[in-house]
Protein backbone atom coordinates (compact mmCIF):
# COMPACT_ATOMS: atom_id res chain seq x y z
CA UNK A 1 0.00 0.00 0.00
CA UNK A 2 1.59 3.60 -1.29
CA UNK A 3 1.78 6.08 1.87
CA UNK A 4 0.11 9.41 2.00
CA UNK A 5 0.75 12.79 3.04
CA UNK A 6 -0.70 16.27 3.17
CA UNK A 7 -1.88 19.03 4.45
CA UNK A 8 -5.01 20.19 6.25
CA UNK A 9 -5.93 23.43 7.49
CA UNK A 10 -7.91 24.04 9.99
CA UNK A 11 -9.61 27.41 9.88
CA UNK A 12 -12.89 29.39 11.34
CA UNK A 13 -13.81 31.84 13.71
CA UNK A 14 -11.98 32.83 16.54
CA UNK A 15 -12.82 30.42 19.59
CA UNK A 16 -14.32 28.26 17.18
CA UNK A 17 -12.06 24.61 18.77
CA UNK A 18 -9.23 24.47 16.22
CA UNK A 19 -6.45 24.35 18.31
CA UNK A 20 -8.64 21.79 20.82
CA UNK A 21 -9.17 19.81 17.58
CA UNK A 22 -5.04 19.95 16.50
CA UNK A 23 -4.28 18.72 19.80
CA UNK A 24 -7.30 15.94 19.97
CA UNK A 25 -6.18 14.50 16.20
CA UNK A 26 -2.27 15.15 17.33
CA UNK A 27 -2.69 13.19 20.58
CA UNK A 28 -0.29 16.18 22.49
CA UNK A 29 -0.64 19.60 23.27
CA UNK A 30 0.68 21.14 20.58
CA UNK A 31 -1.32 24.85 20.42
CA UNK A 32 -2.35 26.66 23.39
CA UNK A 33 -6.19 26.93 23.97
CA UNK A 34 -7.99 29.30 26.19
CA UNK A 35 -11.76 30.18 26.23
CA UNK A 36 -11.06 33.90 25.01
CA UNK A 37 -10.75 34.72 21.90
CA UNK A 38 -7.93 35.37 19.74
CA UNK A 39 -5.54 32.47 21.34
CA UNK A 40 -3.44 31.68 18.43
CA UNK A 41 -1.52 33.95 16.71
CA UNK A 42 0.41 32.22 14.12
CA UNK A 43 0.22 28.79 12.31
CA UNK A 44 0.83 25.91 14.63
CA UNK A 45 1.65 22.02 12.68
CA UNK A 46 0.86 18.77 14.68
CA UNK A 47 1.32 15.93 12.99
CA UNK A 48 -0.78 12.64 13.46
CA UNK A 49 -0.01 9.53 11.69
CA UNK A 50 -3.68 7.09 10.59
CA UNK A 51 -2.47 3.92 8.97
CA UNK A 52 -0.16 4.50 6.19
CA UNK A 53 -1.43 8.72 5.61
CA UNK A 54 0.84 11.26 7.65
CA UNK A 55 -1.86 14.01 8.96
CA UNK A 56 -0.26 17.27 9.08
CA UNK A 57 -2.91 19.81 10.70
CA UNK A 58 -2.31 23.00 10.54
CA UNK A 59 -3.82 25.23 13.36
CA UNK A 60 -3.94 28.65 12.16
CA UNK A 61 -5.19 31.92 14.00
CA UNK A 62 -9.05 32.70 13.96
CA UNK A 63 -10.74 34.83 10.77
CA UNK A 64 -12.60 38.48 11.83
CA UNK A 65 -12.52 41.47 10.88
CA UNK A 66 -8.85 43.04 11.76
CA UNK A 67 -8.44 46.24 12.78
CA UNK A 68 -4.91 46.82 14.06
CA UNK A 69 -1.48 45.44 12.43
CA UNK A 70 -1.61 42.27 15.08
CA UNK A 71 -4.47 41.08 13.83
CA UNK A 72 -4.07 41.64 9.51
CA UNK A 73 -1.35 39.81 10.15
CA UNK A 74 -2.78 37.21 11.86
CA UNK A 75 -6.18 37.27 9.64
CA UNK A 76 -3.48 36.97 6.06
CA UNK A 77 -1.60 33.79 8.44
CA UNK A 78 -4.49 31.42 8.69
CA UNK A 79 -5.65 32.75 5.05
CA UNK A 80 -2.39 31.83 3.60
CA UNK A 81 -2.57 28.19 5.61
CA UNK A 82 -5.96 27.40 4.41
CA UNK A 83 -4.42 28.41 0.50
CA UNK A 84 -1.13 26.12 1.43
CA UNK A 85 -3.49 23.18 2.30
CA UNK A 86 -4.45 19.98 0.60
CA UNK A 87 -7.79 20.00 2.76
CA UNK A 88 -9.58 22.89 4.59
CA UNK A 89 -11.50 22.21 7.32
CA UNK A 90 -13.91 24.79 8.51
CA UNK A 91 -15.05 24.78 11.94
CA UNK A 92 -18.47 25.72 12.84
CA UNK A 93 -19.41 26.73 16.25
CA UNK A 94 -22.53 24.61 16.68
CA UNK A 95 -24.02 27.48 19.45
CA UNK A 96 -23.41 30.36 17.38
CA UNK A 97 -24.31 29.38 14.07
CA UNK A 98 -24.48 31.10 11.04
CA UNK A 99 -22.88 34.85 12.33
CA UNK A 100 -21.70 37.25 10.32
CA UNK A 101 -17.97 36.41 10.44
CA UNK A 102 -19.21 32.86 9.25
CA UNK A 103 -20.71 34.62 5.93
CA UNK A 104 -17.58 36.67 5.24
CA UNK A 105 -15.03 33.43 5.61
CA UNK A 106 -18.04 31.36 3.22
CA UNK A 107 -17.12 34.40 1.10
CA UNK A 108 -13.09 34.06 1.12
CA UNK A 109 -13.41 30.50 0.85
CA UNK A 110 -15.02 31.05 -2.65
CA UNK A 111 -11.59 32.76 -3.55
CA UNK A 112 -9.14 29.97 -2.17
CA UNK A 113 -11.57 26.63 -2.54
CA UNK A 114 -10.75 26.25 -6.02
CA UNK A 115 -7.72 23.44 -5.89
CA UNK A 116 -8.39 22.44 -2.67
CA UNK A 117 -10.93 20.02 -0.89
CA UNK A 118 -13.15 21.79 1.82
CA UNK A 119 -15.19 19.97 4.30
CA UNK A 120 -17.20 21.51 7.05
CA UNK A 121 -17.11 20.48 10.74
CA UNK A 122 -19.72 21.48 13.12
CA UNK A 123 -18.13 21.77 16.71
CA UNK A 124 -19.11 21.58 20.10
CA UNK A 125 -22.03 19.66 19.26
CA UNK A 126 -22.18 18.42 23.18
CA UNK A 127 -23.89 22.01 23.48
CA UNK A 128 -26.69 22.17 21.41
CA UNK A 129 -29.80 19.82 20.45
CA UNK A 130 -29.52 17.34 18.14
CA UNK A 131 -32.11 18.34 15.73
CA UNK A 132 -30.29 22.03 15.43
CA UNK A 133 -27.57 20.55 13.99
CA UNK A 134 -29.39 19.31 10.99
CA UNK A 135 -30.93 22.35 10.15
CA UNK A 136 -27.36 23.93 10.40
CA UNK A 137 -25.44 21.56 8.41
CA UNK A 138 -28.75 22.16 5.64
CA UNK A 139 -27.99 26.07 5.43
CA UNK A 140 -24.16 25.59 5.65
CA UNK A 141 -23.97 23.24 2.48
CA UNK A 142 -26.72 25.63 0.72
CA UNK A 143 -24.05 28.17 1.16
CA UNK A 144 -20.93 26.35 0.41
CA UNK A 145 -20.48 23.24 -1.65
CA UNK A 146 -18.52 21.60 0.74
CA UNK A 147 -17.45 18.27 -0.22
CA UNK A 148 -18.50 16.19 3.44
CA UNK A 149 -19.92 17.42 6.58
CA UNK A 150 -18.74 16.46 9.91
CA UNK A 151 -20.37 17.09 13.77
CA UNK A 152 -18.13 16.59 15.80
CA UNK A 153 -16.60 17.50 19.60
CA UNK A 154 -13.71 18.54 19.35
CA UNK A 155 -13.30 18.41 23.01
CA UNK A 156 -15.27 15.48 24.12
CA UNK A 157 -13.96 13.93 21.50
CA UNK A 158 -16.67 13.25 19.33
CA UNK A 159 -16.51 12.38 15.62
CA UNK A 160 -12.80 13.03 15.48
CA UNK A 161 -11.85 9.39 14.50
CA UNK A 162 -14.44 9.68 11.37
CA UNK A 163 -12.91 13.11 10.34
CA UNK A 164 -9.04 11.79 10.88
CA UNK A 165 -10.06 8.69 8.87
CA UNK A 166 -11.89 10.57 6.17
CA UNK A 167 -8.58 13.10 6.15
CA UNK A 168 -6.37 10.15 5.87
CA UNK A 169 -8.32 9.26 2.34
CA UNK A 170 -8.04 12.88 1.24
CA UNK A 171 -4.25 13.82 1.71
CA UNK A 172 -2.47 13.05 -1.76
CA UNK A 173 -0.53 9.77 -2.21
CA UNK A 174 3.39 10.34 -1.82
CA UNK A 175 6.14 10.00 1.00
CA UNK A 176 5.78 10.96 4.45
CA UNK A 177 6.97 15.03 5.37
CA UNK A 178 8.14 13.82 8.83
CA UNK A 179 9.69 11.05 10.86
CA UNK A 180 7.14 9.06 11.63
CA UNK A 181 6.94 9.78 15.45
CA UNK A 182 7.16 13.70 15.35
CA UNK A 183 4.34 15.30 16.49
CA UNK A 184 4.92 19.11 15.97
CA UNK A 185 7.85 21.62 14.13
CA UNK A 186 7.47 24.77 16.11
CA UNK A 187 10.58 25.63 17.68
CA UNK A 188 10.53 24.50 21.52
CA UNK A 189 11.94 27.96 22.34
CA UNK A 190 8.78 29.15 20.74
CA UNK A 191 6.44 26.64 22.66
CA UNK A 192 7.83 27.61 25.93
CA UNK A 193 6.49 31.15 24.98
CA UNK A 194 3.43 29.93 23.95
CA UNK A 195 2.87 28.42 27.15
CA UNK A 196 3.33 31.11 29.34
CA UNK A 197 1.38 33.40 26.98
CA UNK A 198 -1.69 30.92 27.76
CA UNK A 199 -1.15 31.01 31.46
CA UNK A 200 -1.24 34.91 31.38
CA UNK A 201 -4.29 35.52 28.88
CA UNK A 202 -5.81 32.98 31.34
CA UNK A 203 -5.53 35.10 34.20
CA UNK A 204 -5.81 38.43 32.80
CA UNK A 205 -8.36 40.39 32.03
CA UNK A 206 -10.24 42.69 29.17
CA UNK A 207 -7.34 43.52 26.39
CA UNK A 208 -4.09 43.41 28.26
CA UNK A 209 -3.89 39.62 26.71
CA UNK A 210 -4.22 41.32 23.55
CA UNK A 211 -1.54 43.87 23.85
CA UNK A 212 1.48 41.04 25.19
CA UNK A 213 3.85 39.19 24.00
CA UNK A 214 6.19 36.47 25.45
CA UNK A 215 9.56 35.63 24.13
CA UNK A 216 12.19 33.05 25.35
CA UNK A 217 15.24 34.99 25.40
CA UNK A 218 17.76 32.18 27.24
CA UNK A 219 18.04 28.36 27.46
CA UNK A 220 20.46 26.87 28.92
CA UNK A 221 20.98 22.95 29.54
CA UNK A 222 22.16 22.20 32.77
CA UNK A 223 24.63 18.99 33.70
CA UNK A 224 22.08 17.72 36.14
CA UNK A 225 19.46 17.20 32.79
CA UNK A 226 17.57 20.83 33.92
CA UNK A 227 17.14 23.46 31.57
CA UNK A 228 17.12 27.06 32.68
CA UNK A 229 14.66 29.55 30.43
CA UNK A 230 14.36 32.86 30.65
CA UNK A 231 11.65 34.61 29.04
CA UNK A 232 10.30 38.54 28.71
CA UNK A 233 7.05 39.52 28.55
CA UNK A 234 6.26 42.74 26.77
CA UNK A 235 3.69 44.68 27.42
CA UNK A 236 2.87 48.68 26.18
CA UNK A 237 2.12 50.31 29.56
CA UNK A 238 3.30 50.95 32.90
CA UNK A 239 0.11 50.38 34.48
CA UNK A 240 0.15 46.92 32.50
CA UNK A 241 3.93 45.90 33.94
CA UNK A 242 1.73 46.38 37.22
CA UNK A 243 -0.92 44.32 36.93
CA UNK A 244 0.97 41.50 35.23
CA UNK A 245 3.01 41.45 38.41
CA UNK A 246 -0.30 41.41 40.41
CA UNK A 247 0.19 42.40 44.37
CA UNK A 248 3.44 41.37 45.48
CA UNK A 249 4.35 39.80 42.58
CA UNK A 250 1.83 36.84 43.59
CA UNK A 251 0.08 37.10 39.38
CA UNK A 252 3.56 36.62 37.79
CA UNK A 253 4.53 34.02 40.20
CA UNK A 254 1.61 31.96 39.63
CA UNK A 255 1.35 32.17 36.30
CA UNK A 256 5.60 31.04 36.38
CA UNK A 257 4.40 28.29 38.06
CA UNK A 258 1.84 27.16 36.22
CA UNK A 259 3.68 27.73 32.95
CA UNK A 260 6.97 25.56 34.66
CA UNK A 261 4.96 22.69 35.54
CA UNK A 262 3.02 22.60 31.93
CA UNK A 263 6.39 22.55 30.23
CA UNK A 264 8.08 19.46 32.48
CA UNK A 265 5.41 17.77 31.84
CA UNK A 266 5.78 17.94 28.19
CA UNK A 267 9.69 18.00 28.42
CA UNK A 268 9.83 15.10 30.63
CA UNK A 269 12.50 16.87 32.97
CA UNK A 270 13.24 19.75 35.56
CA UNK A 271 12.50 23.44 34.33
CA UNK A 272 13.86 26.52 35.85
CA UNK A 273 11.46 29.39 34.74
CA UNK A 274 12.24 33.20 35.00
CA UNK A 275 10.23 35.70 33.78
CA UNK A 276 10.98 39.17 33.53
CA UNK A 277 8.23 41.74 32.31
CA UNK A 278 9.35 45.14 30.29
CA UNK A 279 7.30 48.35 28.71
CA UNK A 280 7.84 48.53 24.96
CA UNK A 281 4.66 50.80 24.07
CA UNK A 282 5.57 50.05 20.29
CA UNK A 283 6.05 46.12 20.34
CA UNK A 284 3.49 45.83 18.41
CA UNK A 285 4.71 47.96 15.65
CA UNK A 286 8.59 46.16 15.48
CA UNK A 287 8.57 43.88 12.92
CA UNK A 288 11.29 41.75 15.26
CA UNK A 289 8.35 41.05 17.47
CA UNK A 290 6.54 39.92 14.68
CA UNK A 291 9.06 37.25 13.15
CA UNK A 292 9.60 35.88 17.05
CA UNK A 293 6.00 34.58 17.11
CA UNK A 294 6.33 33.20 13.25
CA UNK A 295 4.50 35.82 11.56
CA UNK A 296 4.81 38.27 8.49
CA UNK A 297 5.20 42.07 9.73
CA UNK A 298 4.34 43.09 6.06
CA UNK A 299 1.27 41.20 5.91
CA UNK A 300 0.00 43.53 8.77
CA UNK A 301 0.35 46.59 6.28
CA UNK A 302 -3.07 48.61 6.23
N1 LIG B 1 -18.13 22.56 24.95
C1 LIG B 1 -17.11 22.50 24.08
N2 LIG B 1 -16.14 23.39 24.17
C2 LIG B 1 -15.14 23.32 23.26
C3 LIG B 1 -15.09 22.33 22.25
N3 LIG B 1 -13.99 22.53 21.50
C4 LIG B 1 -13.36 23.59 22.04
N4 LIG B 1 -14.02 24.06 23.12
C5 LIG B 1 -13.66 25.22 23.97
O1 LIG B 1 -13.72 26.39 23.18
C6 LIG B 1 -12.76 27.34 23.63
C7 LIG B 1 -11.88 27.78 22.48
O2 LIG B 1 -11.11 26.70 22.04
P1 LIG B 1 -9.80 26.91 21.15
O3 LIG B 1 -9.36 25.57 20.71
O4 LIG B 1 -8.82 27.77 21.84
O5 LIG B 1 -10.44 27.71 19.92
P2 LIG B 1 -9.67 28.32 18.65
O6 LIG B 1 -10.58 28.15 17.49
O7 LIG B 1 -8.32 27.73 18.53
O8 LIG B 1 -9.59 29.86 19.05
P3 LIG B 1 -8.56 31.01 18.51
O9 LIG B 1 -7.17 30.48 18.65
O10 LIG B 1 -8.82 32.14 19.41
O11 LIG B 1 -8.94 31.29 17.09
C8 LIG B 1 -11.97 26.63 24.75
O12 LIG B 1 -12.50 27.04 25.99
C9 LIG B 1 -12.23 25.17 24.47
O13 LIG B 1 -12.14 24.37 25.63
C10 LIG B 1 -16.17 21.38 22.19
O14 LIG B 1 -16.22 20.49 21.36
N5 LIG B 1 -17.15 21.53 23.13
MG1 LIG C 1 -6.50 28.60 18.58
Amino acid sequence: MSTRAGFVALIGEPNAGKSTLLNRMVGAKVSIVTHKVQTTRARIRGVAMEGQSQIVFVDTPGLFQPRRRLDRAMVAAAWGGAADADVVVLLIEAQRGVTEGVERILEGLEDIGEGRKVALAINKIDRVQAEVLLGLSQKLNEQYPFVETFMISAEKGHGVVALRHWLAGQVPTGPWLYPEDQIADLPMRMIAAEMTREKLTLRLHQELPYQLTVETEGWEERKDGSAKIDQLIYVIRDGHKGIVLGNKGETIKAVSKAAREELEEFLGRKIHLFLQVKVRPNWLDESERYSQMGLNFKDGNA
